[in-house]
């Protein structure tokens, strides 16, 4: 009853009313005290349950910290404020009200990507087979530690303190890192002209960066490619940066709708912000050529807008890091002020590690150290500074040239093995005699293939060959192996045979 009642009421109230209300209130219960004898023994939340009474069951018990003005404030600053409150006395409330804390929460929607894991391990069948998220399995669809990282590992183990790093991480994993996006003789490196920090991988990168970008900008939105990876909705809704979205994947042709894409970056107002994916477009496995990239990035700068480049699969496209790094370079060449997301999840398969990197290019050094202050100062309350394993093992492979080299030759192993998994599963198909053309799996490039496979395939890919994918189509090549491409392939076929097109 007390629930219903608290969950109903209205607290949009007028200010001054209820301030009003407070007031006298907290005064009749002074004058009840006073009435009172001393030998009562008053209950410690007395004053704040007389307010009950007054205001339509909401109990101040639960608000004992509060003054008269923040009390005041809080009320007629409506529901958010209210729950902002609630959920932070989670210490003292009396365990009478807890079951009505969360009761206007919904389970959220599965996660597209990361759900696809879960119903996977769900899945007690043998033969199921994850090709969902986009992590590297090796040749027997086991997960792989790099020799490189294991190598790192040997040489940190026992050297390493536990003390906080600095706000923006480590020094020199990021001096390292901005080497791979910037090259190794980047004279905006030596010039102090990037502002950059450590980040929680490429995820933390893009969510920081989208949190400056409204700071510093707040009238800003951001343009997405279509499609994209789905998380970046979510990263930009929840910094509330407005999307707008621009063309990038041409379904019949399967590849990139190069003229609309270019319209939209005309279209938009000058000075927009522009997500890019550096390199391994994800899903699409679609990315610009070299000219290409050189006309979007004239047109950016005819427009004054400002790239973003996500860069998650830096060396996962081509198996060179730095060729994987190229439409950076041109961006580069034209001496755009961008930023980019880097991530280790993938080409150091440092996943669970979370380590990647901001960047800001700036104009000059001043520019850059208030930058990089302002986006220090957004970790803070975040998280206040990045984990330290990860990023020393970052720094101990990328500082070390042989190790270095041992990384950049895994790195292509990783990338050949998927480029063979294309070939392998489009030679299935064909050898199966499937009527479709699936020349698009050896074209596109980088983890993911976006076969053209129906959601209504998927599910029947899922449901009765235990094949699990997102939606939308995508395969993680990644997750393909010489054991489980016959059978993807003989599945694949039979769920697309009677189609027309896939
Ligand atoms: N940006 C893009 C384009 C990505 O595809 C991913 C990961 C990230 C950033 C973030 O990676 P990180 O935070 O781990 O560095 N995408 C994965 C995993 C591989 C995921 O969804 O989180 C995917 O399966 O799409």
């Amino acid at each position: 009853m007390k629930q219903n009642k608290r969950s109903n009421c209205n607290l949009q109230g007028n200010e001054t009313n209820l301030r009003d209300k407070i007031v006298i209130s907290r005064k009749q219960y002074q004058i009840q005290r006073r009435k009172r004898s001393n030998k009562t023994s008053e209950h410690p939340h007395a004053f704040q349950d007389h307010f009950n009474k007054l205001l339509g069951g909401i109990r101040f018990a639960d608000f004992p910290y509060m003054s008269i003005p923040t009390l005041t404030s809080t009320f007629v600053g409506g529901e958010m404020a209210i729950r902002r409150a609630m959920s932070g006395r989670t210490a003292v409330v009396g365990a009478r009200s807890m079951s009505s804390w969360w009761r206007s929460v919904e389970p959220a929607p599965k996660d597209p990507i990361l759900g696809v894991t879960e119903a996977f391990l769900a899945d007690p069948n043998p033969d199921k087979v994850n090709v969902g998220v986009g992590a590297y399995r090796d040749d027997n669809g086991k997960p792989v530690v790099l020799e490189c990282v294991r190598e790192a590992e040997r040489r940190i183990a026992g050297h390493l303190n536990m003390e906080y790093l600095p706000m923006g991480g480590s020094v020199k994993m990021v001096e390292e890192t901005l080497k791979l996006a910037y090259g190794v003789n980047s004279e905006l490196i030596k010039d102090k002209r990037i502002a950059a920090v450590q980040a929680l991988s490429g995820t933390g990168a893009c969510r920081l960066f989208a949190d400056f970008q409204k700071r510093f900008r707040p009238d800003s939105q951001i343009y997405i490619p279509v499609p994209t990876w789905a998380n970046h909705h979510n990263i930009w809704r929840d910094a509330h940066v407005p999307q707008k979205t621009y063309h990038y994947y041409h379904p019949e042709s399967r590849g990139l709708d190069f003229a609309a894409m270019m319209d939209d970056i005309k279209n938009a107002p000058n000075g927009s912000f522009f997500l890019l994916h550096a390199c391994a477009h994800n899903p699409t496995g679609v990315d610009p050529s070299e000219e290409q990239w050189r006309e979007i990035s004239h047109e950016f700068k005819v427009k004054g807008h400002f790239a973003f480049f996500d860069m998650a699969y830096q060396g996962f496209a081509s198996g060179d890091p730095e060729r994987d790094a190229k439409s950076i370079r041109i961006f580069l060449e034209d001496g755009h002020y961008f930023g980019i997301a880097q991530s280790y999840a993938k080409n150091m398969g440092l996943y669970g590690q979370r380590v990647g990197c901001l960047s800001v290019l700036c104009e000059d050094e001043k520019q850059a150290v208030a930058v990089k202050s302002q986006l220090q100062q957004l970790a803070r309350p975040m998280y206040s500074n990045p984990p330290v394993h990860g990023a020393l093992i970052v720094s101990t492979i990328l500082s070390d040239p042989d190790l270095k080299k041992v990384w950049l030759k895994e790195v292509k192993v990783m990338a050949d093995r998927i480029i063979g998994m294309r070939t392998a599963l489009r030679g299935n198909l064909e050898k199966l005699g499937s009527p479709l053309s699936w020349q698009h799996i050896t074209n596109q490039i980088g983890m993911f293939c976006y076969s053209g496979l129906t959601p209504e395939q998927v599910d029947r890919l899922t449901n009765e060959f235990h094949i699990y994918m997102t939606r939308n189509g995508r395969i993680s090549m990644a997750g393909v192996t010489t054991g489980n491409v016959e059978y993807l392939a003989t599945a694949i076929h039979e769920v697309t045979k009677s189609a027309s097109t896939c």
